[in-house]
C-alpha cells in the first residue's frame, strides 16, 4: 500500500477534485464522456487513500494522451455474444469507458442467467481495479475482475521479466456491512508503489524485486532501471499472475503484457492489454442468504482476532474524506491546477 506523497496536505471536496481531473483529461485529449469516467475513477482512488492510482497517475495519463498511444476519444464497441457473454472492443481507448458502455447489458445477463462474463480487449487500464468491481456488490452481485499490465515481473523460477503486475479484484455483498472487497497486484508490489518509493528516496522491503543483473535489490530505482519485480508468494503468486494473463489477454483477445511495444511513443505509460469481469447473481440460488452468510464469515473472522478486513482501510479513508475533504499535497494540487490551465 502506497504512502501519500510528502509535504503539507490540503483537503478538497470530492466533487471539486473530480471536476478538476475531468477538465485536465478533457483538455489533454479525452472526450467529455471518457474524461468524466476516468476523473471519477481517479478521484475515488485519491479519496480512498489508494495513492498509487490516485492523482499521482494524472501526469502519466497526460503524457500518454500526448504521445498518441491511447485514443482518449475512442467509442467502445459492445457485442452481445451469448446469453452469459458480453465482449467489448475498447478501440484503443481506456478500459473503464468500455465497462461503462457494457455494464447495463452485463448486469441484465447476470440477473437472467445467474452469471455473465465481460471480456474487454484493445484497452488501456492505468487504474486501481476495485472501482470496477465494488459497484456490483453495492447492488447485491458478486464480481471478480482481472487485468494484465506491462512486462515487469519475473515468473517464479524464470530468469527474465515476462508477466505484468496483473491485479485481481473481488467484491461481494455483506448484510448490514459495506461490500467485502479486495484488490491486489499479483506482484510483490504494485509498480506504482515502486515509483512512489523511488520518488521519496525510500528503500523497499527485501524480496520485492531484482536489479538489471537479476540480483535481489531493495533499491526501487534499480528495479525501475532495467530491473524487475517478483511475484508475491513465490510460485503461488506466479501461478495467479499466469492465470491473469490467460483470462485478461488470451480469453479476451487483448495483448499479453509483453505483446505491445510503446517504444515509438515516448511518454506512453498505459498498458494496452485486456480485462475480464465475471459477475454472479447470488440471489438466484441463495436468495438473501448469500449476504447473510457473508456477514457470518466476517463475524467469525473478527471473533478469530482479525484486526481489519481488506477494503476496510479504504472505507475509513473514504469516511474521513467525506467529512473533511479528499487529502492531497499542496504541491500535487498546484500541479493539477497547472495541468488544467
Ligand atoms: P495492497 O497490497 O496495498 O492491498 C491489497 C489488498 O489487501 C487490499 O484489498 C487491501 O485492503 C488489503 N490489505 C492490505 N493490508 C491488509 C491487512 N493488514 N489486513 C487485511 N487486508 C489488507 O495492494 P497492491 O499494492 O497489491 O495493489 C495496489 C493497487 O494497484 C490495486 O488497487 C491494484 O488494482 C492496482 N494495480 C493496478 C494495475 C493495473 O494494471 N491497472 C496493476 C497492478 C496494481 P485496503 O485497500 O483496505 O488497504
Ligand atoms: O501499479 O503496477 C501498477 C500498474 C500497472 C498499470 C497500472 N498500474
Amino acid at each position: 500500500m502506497s504512502a501519500p506523497s510528502t509535504g503539507p496536505l490540503v483537503r478538497v471536496a470530492f466533487t471539486e477534485l473530480q471536476a478538476l481531473l475531468q477538465s485536465i483529461l478533457h483538455r489533454h485529449g479525452c472526450s467529455a464522456e471518457v474524461a468524466a469516467v476516468l476523473a471519477h475513477n481517479c478521484a475515488s482512488a485519491q479519496r480512498d487513500g489508494a495513492h498509487s492510482h490516485g492523482v499521482f497517475r494524472i501526469p502519466g495519463y497526460v503524457s500518454t494522451l500526448a504521445s498518441g498511444w491511447v485514443d482518449g476519444k475512442a467509442v467502445p464497441q459492445v457485442s452481445d455474444v451469448a446469453s452469459g457473454y458480453v465482449r467489448v472492443d475498447a478501440r484503443g481507448g481506456f478500459a473503464q469507458p468500455a465497462l461503462a458502455a457494457a455494464r447495463e447489458l452485463l448486469v441484465q445477463k447476470a440477473r437472467q442467467a445467474g452469471i455473465a462474463v465481460l471480456a474487454i480487449h484493445n484497452s488501456h487500464h492505468f487504474a486501481a481495479l476495485w472501482p470496477d468491481v465494488e459497484p456490483f456488490a453495492d447492488e447485491g452481485l458478486v464480481a471478480l475482475s482481472v487485468v494484465n499490465s506491462m512486462t515487469c515481473v519475473v515468473p517464479h523460477g524464470a530468469r527474465k521479466p515476462l508477466f505484468g503486475t496483473n491485479p485481481i479484484a473481488f467484491a461481494a455483498p455483506c448484510a448490514g456491512h459495506a461490500p467485502i472487497v479486495f484488490d491486489m497486484a499479483t506482484s510483490a508490489m504494485a509498480h506504482g508503489d515502486v515509483q512512489i518509493a523511488a520518488r521519496a528516496g525510500q528503500r523497499l522491503p527485501e524480496g520485492m524485486g531484482v536489479d538489471a543483473q537479476g540480483q535481489p535489490s531493495s533499491d526501487p530505482q534499480a528495479i525501475l532501471d532495467g530491473g524487475a519485480l517478483l511475484p508475491f508468494g513465490g510460485h503461488k503468486g506466479s501461478a495467479l499472475s499466469m492465470m491473469v494473463e490467460l483470462l485478461a489477454a488470451a480469453l479476451t483477445g487483448g495483448n499479453f503484457s509483453w505483446e505491445f511495444d510503446w517504444a515509438s511513443h515516448p511518454g506512453a505509460k498505459t498498458p494496452w492489454t485486456g480485462q475480464l469481469i465475471i459477475v454472479i447473481d447470488p440471489s438466484l440460488a441463495e436468495g438473501e442468504r448469500f449476504a447473510l452468510r457473508s456477514r457470518a464469515l466476517v463475524e467469525q473472522m473478527l471473533a478469530a482476532g482479525l484486526s481489519r478486513l481488506p477494503g476496510e482501510r479504504r472505507y475509513r479513508e473514504r469516511a474521513l474524506a467525506e467529512r473533511e475533504g479528499v487529502a492531497l499535497t499542496a504541491q500535487e494540487l498546484a500541479g493539477l491546477k497547472a495541468l488544467a490551465g
